[in-house]
């Protein structure tokens, strides 16, 4: 029971932005983090985790402990300073010696073409709820299949939609920093899924190798209790989150059952959603051609009904207790005092992984393979003679890979995990303190330090055994 099949990857994750560094090095035009994390002066993502002059390292490690797949993703002002126009031939090679990096050391490569990372030229023209942004992409994307197609047998279009938008127009602590504009979200949505279905169109009528697929973030939504109220919150969440996606993304259209949600949702928060029928034409092709589906699994969370006007705080200090999310029309996340939780307030629930699995086989029963392509625990770790006790993160990791076996028992057909992240990382609204990586970082230094989970992922992997 505790055996995966041969061939079950075990991989690690990290993204351009948070790993890379060199953010004005090697002709790399600007994101929109850039001037907004300047100005803030709070977090310095400059330099990051130097992955980009240090993956050399960083590869051979993986080698070392028995990590056999990585999620990069491609950072697209790299490759096109100002997001459209012509190539920055310095960042097209980087990308080339990343990727033969990873074959060399026999790393199979997971690439991500856009994982948050907007170019900040075509941020000023709307972001994703522009046109001109969706044209751009689908150019990014084929340039970079162009490029880079013949070696890399896995691509993922987008990474995780709804953090995207619940970042940008609900929390509001990513740029342009909107609060609880539920209906711009919900645009923003469509309007990445329409630019996802385009590019899978484009790599299917070319015919590259290769597999192609998405990453949504999806965390389960329990009532609180047995009040109808709290049923109706944790659907709502739900719905708004989870279905609405994974809709567009496994059906090609949004069914009757999420519609009238969306729709309540939209009415109590004076908005519309726009959509043209061309839209529906190629959801539906993507549907029907997507190889693979990312789940990235974190947390669940537990809902209780709420009327009053949108309320959210944002915990990024790791000072427990802190954080506040309550939408109207939707409704408000509470803590669950059965259920442990991170120092950022992020519910620890595996039950919502399987759950979330099983869920997903049973309403898709057309989708192929799913990954978990991120996974992991974000803490304060301490590094004491050289190495990290990071007992927590792997029984976190146990936990959830326990959970997976399950679903896989129950024929759910998931073929890899990775954890998230690699080594520590920058956290996009969190700074350095929370670490999540197999390998610690010393950022003055950039020395690193293989911490115990890594040691331990190394022997499950290497087993292809659920060992504790
Ligand atoms: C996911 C993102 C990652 C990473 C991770 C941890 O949503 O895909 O990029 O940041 O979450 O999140 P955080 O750094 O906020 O703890």
């Amino acid at each position: 029971m505790n055996q995966f099949e041969e061939g079950f990857i075990f991989g690690a994750a990290t993204a351009a932005y948070q790993a890379e560094g060199a953010v004005t090095v090697g002709g790399k035009g600007k994101t929109y983090w850039d001037d907004y994390l300047e100005a803030q002066g709070v977090f310095d993502p400059s330099t990051a985790s130097d992955f980009y002059h240090k993956y050399p390292e960083d590869l051979s490690l993986c080698q070392q402990f028995g990590i056999n797949g990585i999620r990069i993703s491609i950072a697209w002002s790299r490759i096109f300073p100002e997001g459209t126009g012509e190539p920055n031939q310095q960042g097209v090679e980087f990308y080339h010696g990343l990727i033969d990096e990873c074959l060399k050391n026999k790393v199979e490569p997971f690439v991500t073409l856009h994982h948050f990372d907007t170019p900040e030229a075509l941020y000023q023209k709307g972001d994703w709820l522009s046109k001109e942004m969706v044209e751009a992409y689908v150019a990014f994307a084929s340039f970079c299949f162009k490029e880079y197609a013949s070696k890399v047998s896995y691509w993922i279009t987008i990474n995780e939609p709804w953090s995207v938008v619940a970042g940008q127009y609900i929390i509001g602590h990513f740029p342009p920093n909107i609060k609880y504009d539920i209906t711009k979200a919900i645009q923003s949505m469509h309007n990445m899924l329409v630019g996802h279905a385009r590019v899978v169109k484009v790599f299917k009528e070319h015919k590259y190798p290769g597999e192609i697929g998405i990453v949504h973030i999806l965390e389960s939504k329990y009532p609180i209790d047995d009040q109808l109220s709290s049923a109706q919150a944790a659907k709502n969440e739900h719905i708004v989150a989870n279905q609405f996606l994974l809709d567009g993304t496994f059906k090609g259209s949004y069914q009757a059952d999420t519609m009238a949600i969306i729709n309540d949702v939209l009415k109590k928060n004076n908005g519309t959603l726009e959509t043209t029928p061309e839209e529906f034409e190629v959801l539906a092709l993507a549907a029907e051609e997507l190889d693979f589906l990312g789940i990235n699994y974190y947390a669940s969370h537990f809902l209780a009904a709420y009327d009053g006007e949108s309320h959210i705080h944002h915990n990024g200090s790791g000072e427990k207790g802190s954080s506040i999310f309550a939408l109207k029309g939707i409704g408000e996340r509470v803590n669950n005092p059965t259920i442990p939780a991170t120092d950022w307030d992020w519910p620890i629930y595996p039950q919502g992984l399987l759950d979330m699995l099983v869920e997903i086989s049973q309403r898709y029963p057309n989708y192929h393979k799913m990954y978990v392509t991120e996974n992991g625990m974000g803490d304060k770790d301490v590094l004491e003679n050289g190495t990290v006790s990071d007992d927590n993160r792997i029984d976190y990791v146990f936990l959830h890979l326990e959970a997976i076996q399950q679903a896989i028992s129950q024929g759910v057909n998931v073929q890899g995990y990775f954890m998230w992240s690699l080594m520590d990382v920058f956290s996009w609204t969190n700074g350095y303190n929370k670490r999540y990586g197999l390998f610690y970082i010393d950022f003055a230094t950039q020395t690193r330090y293989p911490k115990k989970s890594a040691h331990w992922f190394n022997s499950v992997s290497r087993s292809q055994k659920l060992i504790s």
